[in-house]
């Protein structure tokens, strides 16, 4: 297993957890539980659920199945980022997010946030009340896409991905896993904040899947925690992924069972946002785990601050 090493914090207990994420109209208080992002891809191709939500009436179902079983965020894409996926031109794009966005718009009680890597789609999202966006570029994947972050006053998720969809499970390669996310979403964090958005509106997440192999993002989840050390939200998306398939030995398992375990590992580090397809599933056994001390450890840290 990869040893994290400098540029990490150490187990100092003044890491301190943001509090709160401040989006374009709202802020979102970030408590001992983690909230939770609701996925909604509005794709034929999405690794689990591609086809399912094409169409927008049913994607629009499935927006407020979410947020009835608890969803404090939804999450629309309409591009696939899964290994080997193909690039979908930004027209294309827009007509299968708008008509959910603008569904959705204005009656939604909770966030929105859009998963795109194009500002075009994002200016749009955003002008449709989209007030997050949610980038697995971390802003790099078009140029355009800083400036319309800064203009429109959207908060960001910067995501780690070493490669593109197109490349990134050919050969990922780590010295140290943990340190090399941690320093590039420094750097992403540093170069948004040059930009003019401000930290409060920013959320990092190391990108689980995203050009790594079992190994590393078992390290990360592992690990998640470090990245308290960058004073930003923490977003982390272990939702059905390979690595649940692979753990278990077999690819063909139901992963919600596993996404569960991860979640829970996740919740107990203080990682103050989960990006979950169960939302319902999730948000109970967070509660049952709060319930019976699962986020006591002195591990986690309290009010800011982790005890000890
Ligand atoms: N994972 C996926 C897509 N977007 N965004 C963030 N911030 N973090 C993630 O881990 C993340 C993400 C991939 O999952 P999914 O949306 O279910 O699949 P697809 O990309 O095939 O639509």
């Amino acid at each position: 297993m990869t040893q994290p090493s400098l540029p990490l914090p150490d187990l100092s207990p003044q890491i301190k957890r943001a509090h709160y994420w401040q989006l374009r109209r709202r802020r979102l208080e970030l408590g001992r539980r983690p909230l939770l992002m609701g996925i909604l891809n509005v794709t034929p191709d999405s690794f689990s659920d591609g086809g399912r939500f094409l169409e927008p009436q049913a994607a629009v179902d499935h927006a407020w199945r979410l947020v009835a079983e608890g969803a404090d965020i939804l999450d629309i894409g309409g591009e696939s980022t899964r290994p080997y996926a193909q690039p979908v031109p930004a027209d294309q794009e827009l007509r299968r997010v708008m008509p959910v966005l603008e569904a959705l718009a204005g009656k939604l009680p909770i966030a929105i946030s859009i998963d795109t890597s194009k500002a075009v789609v994002a200016r749009e999202a955003i002008a449709a009340g989209a007030e997050i966006i949610n980038d697995v570029t971390a802003l790099t994947g078009d140029p355009a896409m800083l400036p319309a972050a800064v203009e429109t006053g959207a908060a960001v998720c910067l995501m780690h991905m070493q490669g593109t969809p197109q490349t990134m499970q050919d050969n990922p390669e780590y010295q140290d896993v943990v340190g090399e996310v941690y320093a590039y979403l420094q750097a992403r964090r540093d170069a948004a904040l040059g930009a003019g958005i401000p930290l409060e509106r920013i959320a990092l997440d190391p990108g689980i899947g995203f050009g790594k192999l079992l190994e590393h993002n078992v390290a990360l989840l592992q690990n998640a925690w470090r990245l308290h050390g960058l004073g930003c939200p923490v977003l982390v998306g272990p939702s059905r992924k390979r690595f649940i398939g692979e753990l278990l030995g077999d690819l063909e398992a139901d992963r919600r069972w596993g996404t569960i375990g991860a979640a829970l590992a996740l919740a107990r580090q203080g990682v103050q946002i989960l990006r979950v397809h169960d939302v319902g599933m999730v948000r109970q056994a967070i509660q049952i785990f709060e319930a019976v001390g699962g986020l006591d450890d002195p591990f986690f840290p309290v009010s800011g601050e982790r005890k000890q």
